[in-house]
């Protein structure tokens, strides 16, 4: 079984314009599809898929790879990680490998349980829950996007830029994907202004599960005052401030867990965060962690040092959906609701049938495979919108500069 081609598509879709600690998402987000194609197969050719970040050093990366996994059996994912990190070379960053591997990891692991019959769960070890719980991402955001192309009219969510808009943002999700839980993306506003879009939430939703991630956007004593007017009114507070030590610091006060995908985002951070207590709560994503497996094994970690385990997201379709429903499945420990900005984005979906949430949650797809089936028509038209756009990286700062011509990324901010 195998790997004759590794076909890299980059692609790009349309995304409203959601405020964060940084600027704001552009029209058009980018991403790359691969279908990995094996030979050797009785019912013939067998393409499993993947998809990941569409920033150009990804994409040349992945052309790199692909002369040196062609051959290699799809079985072999260990071996293919080794040649991954060997043609990637010592300039490469093994975070930057990592987020290689992972979309061929995947695609591999699709291709497997095409072969074999089976879903990617069962190939993980098999699914500890059958539905996985994900929960609504709620942004600040603008009713339009200011520039073209896509710019001008205003998308079907509206604005929210007050506790009222989060709340109604929130109503519609809730009614449209029936969440049980709810994580704003903060670091927008004055935290004052945060503090009470979170009160109201709890108002309007009693009882419902509720985060914050400000994307590090507040200082340590800011970290601490927010901890502290929202003490149990959180489930979890989600990196409320950069790196490791500071989160640490505020973990001696905040009654409510520590969360983090910014200091805890790869196994050479994890001993520094244990020492510290920093964090209690790791959120996994397989793009960054090198695939499905090693996300499984992350799981590991966690229960071995006592962390609790949820999932980041970022812009994503389907097929990333997939993945991150069966590694959830499969790893027992991941028992938080995950995050996903599915819902923002799902219109532009590539995989034939897109995936509607049942009271929040996911079935895991049956398979084989991830489940699911790639729109050929679909692939093309959004790799035609990502040429045309000339766009090869996220610039959410560059973004709001054409808005706010003085904005300053730098962070803290509050
Ligand atoms: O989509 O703007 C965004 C988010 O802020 C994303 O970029 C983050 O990576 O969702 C992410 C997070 O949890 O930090
Ligand atoms: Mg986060």
């Amino acid at each position: 079984m195998k790997i004759s081609d590794l076909v890299i598509t980059p692609l790009a879709f349309a995304d409203p314009p959601l405020l964060n600690s940084t600027g704001v998402h552009e029209p058009l987000a980018l991403r790359t599809v691969v279908q990995l194609v094996v030979d050797g197969a009785s019912a013939g050719e067998v393409v499993g898929l993947g998809e990941g970040s569409g920033e150009r050093d990804v994409l040349d990366r992945l052309e790199l790879v692909r002369a040196a996994i062609i051959g290699q059996s799809v079985f072999d994912t260990g071996a293919i990680e080794l040649i991954v990190n060997a043609v990637l070379g010592p300039d490469v960053t093994p975070i930057q490998k990592r987020a290689v591997f992972s979309i061929v990891e995947v695609a591999c692991l699709d291709a497997q349980g095409k072969l074999l019959g089976v879903p990617v769960t069962d190939l993980l070890g098999g699914a500890v829950r059958h539905t996985v719980p994900y929960s609504a991402y709620l942004f600040y955001k603008w009713a339009a996007h200011p520039a073209a192309p896509g710019g001008g009219s205003p998308d079907q969510w509206g604005e929210a830029l007050d506790p009222a808009g989060i709340v109604a943002q929130a109503c519609r999700m809730i009614d449209l994907h029936g969440f049980r839980s709810l994580k704003l993306k903060g670091g927008v506003f004055h935290p004052e202004d945060e503090i009470a879009a979170i009160r109201a939430l709890a108002v309007a939703f009693p009882g419902m599960p509720l985060r914050i991630d400000p994307n590090g956007a507040w200082s340590v004593k800011t970290s601490k005052y927010v901890a502290g007017e929202l003490a149990g009114v959180l489930e979890y507070l989600e990196d409320p401030t950069l790196t490791t030590a500071a989160m640490a610091e505020v973990a001696q006060v905040a009654s409510m867990p520590l969360a983090t995908n910014m200091c805890v985002i790869s196994p050479e951070t994890v001993p520094e965060a244990v020492r510290l207590d920093a964090v209690q709560i790791v959120l996994s994503d397989h793009h960054y962690w090198g695939g499905l497996r090693h996300t499984r094994e992350l799981g590991a970690i966690c229960d071995t040092f006592g962390l609790g385990m949820s999932m980041h997201s970022n812009s994503h379709l389907g097929i990333s959906l997939a993945a991150m429903t069966h590694v959830a499945a499969a790893t027992p420990n991941l028992a938080y609701a995950c995050d996903t900005h599915y819902p923002w984005n799902s219109a532009d979906d590539v995989i034939t049938t897109p995936f509607a949430f049942v009271d929040g949650a996911l079935a895991v797809p049956a398979g084989p495979g991830l489940g699911v089936e790639l729109d050929q028509d679909r692939l093309a038209e959004l790799n035609k919108r990502y040429v045309d756009s000339g766009r090869t990286t996220r610039a959410d700062t560059a973004y709001m500069r054409l808005v706010d011509p003085l904005y300053d990324p730098m962070l803290p901010r509050f």
